[in-house]
């Protein structure tokens, strides 16, 4: 199957699914060996490596090199996290022309202005019109290379602090320009706002949801209100910071190593990963004398 098709199909099954967020090659490697049907390349954590804020500070070609790789080393689908599309309905065709062109399965664009602000920094944050973005969504889906390729519409009214009506407005407007799925976001932390969304929810376009902020809501009552595909956002990046820090503070606080080889990966685990024993082989194959 391909992986447009595969995307596609975790979005309309019935089953809850899960995007395992990925920030680089190693990340999207490790999501799939740990067995996750599809990743979600995070804008914020894609711009955190990079030691950049969740600004549009890295450029779209800068967060495709990055995607690149991810595609590289996967056959998992990946959800890429295309912000607003990085500009008008122009940009939205060009980025989703590359992405289909460089095997990305679908994009996610989210109703915020370039450059956008992570949904958690500040209050109220300005909205695209309703008729603008549903213009990019329409300039995405005309622009894929492939006919499964998905398009996520991001619903930022309740970050913004808009009513639930203007959320389900927005939402079925997105659905109706032609959306894949519609992802809901929220920064409650009792995820009641969600629930509510799924409650009057009647279309039939499926729900996407970000559970980072609530993130005690039981995974099953998400599959009960007939979420179709919940997103762990940013929790390789953050395992990744807490585990580096921990190493290079006990490291320099010991002057010595010892202490920690059995706490990290292993050489080998790391030659594993990075295909050297494929390469090995080839030799025999391709290096004969
Ligand atoms: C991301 O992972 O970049 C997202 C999700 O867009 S959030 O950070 O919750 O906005
Ligand atoms: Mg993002």
């Amino acid at each position: 199957m391909r992986k447009t098709s595969t995307l596609k199909n975790i979005l309309q099954k019935k089953e809850l699914s899960f995007l395992m967020e990925a920030h680089n090659a190693m990340s999207a490697k490790i999501a799939e060996e740990s067995g996750f049907e599809a990743l979600w390349a995070s804008g914020l954590s894609i711009s955190a490596s990079m030691g950049l804020s969740d600004r549009n500070e890295a450029s779209w070609t800068q967060v495709m090199d990055v995607v690149d790789f991810m595609v590289d080393n996967t056959v998992i689908p990946i959800l890429l996290d295309g912000d607003t599309g990085f500009g008008n309905f122009n940009n939205v065709r060009r980025l989703v022309k590359k992405l289909s062109q460089r095997g990305v399965a679908g994009v996610c664009l989210e109703d915020k202005l370039f450059p956008k602000i992570n949904s958690f920094i500040g209050a109220g944050q300005d909205l695209a019109s309703i008729s603008e973005f549903c213009g990019k969504i329409k300039a995405a889906k005309d622009s894929q290379l492939d006919s499964d390729f998905c398009v996520v519409a991001r619903v930022e009214a309740l970050i913004s602090g808009c009513p639930m009506e203007e959320a389900l407005k927005r939402a079925n407007a997105y659905a109706g320009a032609g959306a894949d799925a519609v992802l809901i976001h929220s920064k409650q932390s009792d995820g009641a706002e969600i629930m509510e969304f799924c409650r009057q929810w009647e279309n039939d376009c499926p729900i996407v949801i970000v559970p980072t902020k609530y993130y005690n809501t039981a995974t099953d009552a998400f599959r009960e209100a007939g979420v179709s595909t919940v997103i762990w956002a940013n929790h390789s990046l953050r395992a990744s910071i807490a585990a580096m820090r921990a190493i290079t503070q006990n490291i320099r606080r010991h002057n010595s190593v010892a202490q920690v080889e059995r706490e990290i990966a292993s050489l080998d685990d790391v030659f594993k990963l990075t295909n050297e024993y494929e390469v090995q082989l080839a030799e025999q194959k391709y290096l004969t004398l």
